[in-house]
């Protein structure tokens, strides 16, 4: 059987299914992968990974015959696709399947930040309603000017299910799409517009902390920063900053510059909401990225093809 070595966690359910068909080597497991790399990493056709773990470059030196990394994820920001390509390697991911999981994400964590749900439900569960009284007032989402950091798949699907609660949806991408959507053509101009800023680009060298002091400053001691892109999208340390001086209101995050790790720092703000990147975290979509991640290799195994290749490997 082909040879499959699986970086990071996977689903049962993928691994009964990937194991009628690859021998599978999960190497977290081995005790020491340098050397399980160095002894077998020759005989290696296929990588299962993740847009966390990604394939660090000295595993790639050590598969000579790779010949597709699956990525359990859309954002595939720690593979490097045109190294792969220029070897031949056809990578895959997970588009599409996640967009309303995600954008859901999005507009719980503002919704969350805007009504201050988290300090309201410490009210009511600690019993300090009884004690004290009415919880103080929140703020009505109705109405905002939301911004939208990169209008793809799930920046779309995220202007779409904010669409009930306001006529006001703006973004800012590198390139003005088909939409009635108001199109900013630098980011720091929609910040100053903006009540809400959602950022929802790729990670990677090419957006790392497009989110800096002068765009928190830009979005202002009202508005409100909400993170399910990556971590390295907005500088974390000019963030905790800009919510410490008050520069900034609010920041919801589902993404940080160091996962797992969050800055103590944001733990201890009452104004920020935060999630363990869990944006697309629900079975029903984890099972649907994790057919697609499958299939990618077993269609690839049958004739070389694959369903959901990255830009950079298409037509190969
Ligand atoms: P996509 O369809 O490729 O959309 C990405 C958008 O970002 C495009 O509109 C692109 O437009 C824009 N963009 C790229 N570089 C930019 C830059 N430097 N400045 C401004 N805009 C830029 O991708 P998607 O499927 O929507 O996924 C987006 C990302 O979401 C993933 O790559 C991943 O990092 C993240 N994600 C997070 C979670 C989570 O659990 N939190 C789940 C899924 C995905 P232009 O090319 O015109 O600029
Ligand atoms: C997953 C993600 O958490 O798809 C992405 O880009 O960030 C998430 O859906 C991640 O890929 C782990 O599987």
């Amino acid at each position: 059987m082909p040879r499959l070595v699986q970086i990071g966690e996977i689903t049962s359910k993928m691994r009964a299914q990937l194991s009628d068909d690859f021998e599978i080597t999960v190497l977290a497991e081995q005790a020491d992968p340098a050397a399980w790399l160095a002894a077998h990493g020759a005989s290696v056709g296929y990588v299962l990974t993740n847009g966390h773990d990604g394939v660090k470059p000295e595993i790639m030196r050590a598969l000579p015959a790779l010949k597709a990394i699956s990525c359990y994820g859309v954002g595939y920001d720690n593979i490097d696709a045109d190294d792969a390509r220029a070897r031949g390697v056809v990578v895959t991911h997970t588009p599409d399947v996640l967009n309303a999981e995600v954008a859901i994400t999005a507009l719980m964590l503002t919704m969350a930040c805007y009504r201050n749900f988290l300090t309201v439900e410490a009210h009511a569960r600690s019993g300090d309603w009884e004690r004290l009284g009415s919880a103080p007032l929140s703020r009505s989402l109705d109405g905002q000017h939301v911004g939208i950091l990169g209008l793809g798949r799930i920046g779309q699907t995220i202007a779409d299910r904010f669409a009930p609660f306001t006529d006001k949806i703006s973004y800012h991408s590198r390139t003005p799409k088909t939409t009635s959507l108001k199109y900013f053509d630098t980011l720091i101009e929609m910040a100053t517009q903006v009540d809400v800023l959602i950022c929802i680009t790729p990670g990677g060298a090419a957006t790392r902390h497009l989110v800096d002091t002068a765009v928190l400053e830009a979005l202002g001691p009202n508005g409100t920063l909400i993170n399910v892109a990556r971590g390295s999208v907005v500088d974390e340390a000019a963030l905790v900053t800009a919510l410490q001086n008050g520069t900034l209101g609010w920041a919801g995050l589902d993404v940080f510059e160091h996962e797992p790790r969050i800055p103590d720092a944001l733990k201890a703000m009452e104004n920020v909401v935060l999630l363990p990147h869990v944006g697309s975290a629900t079975v029903e979509t984890r099972d649907a990225m994790g057919g697609l991640a499958v299939n990618n290799l077993i269609q690839h195994l049958k004739d070389g093809t694959t369903l959901s290749p990255v830009p950079e490997c298409l037509n190969m």
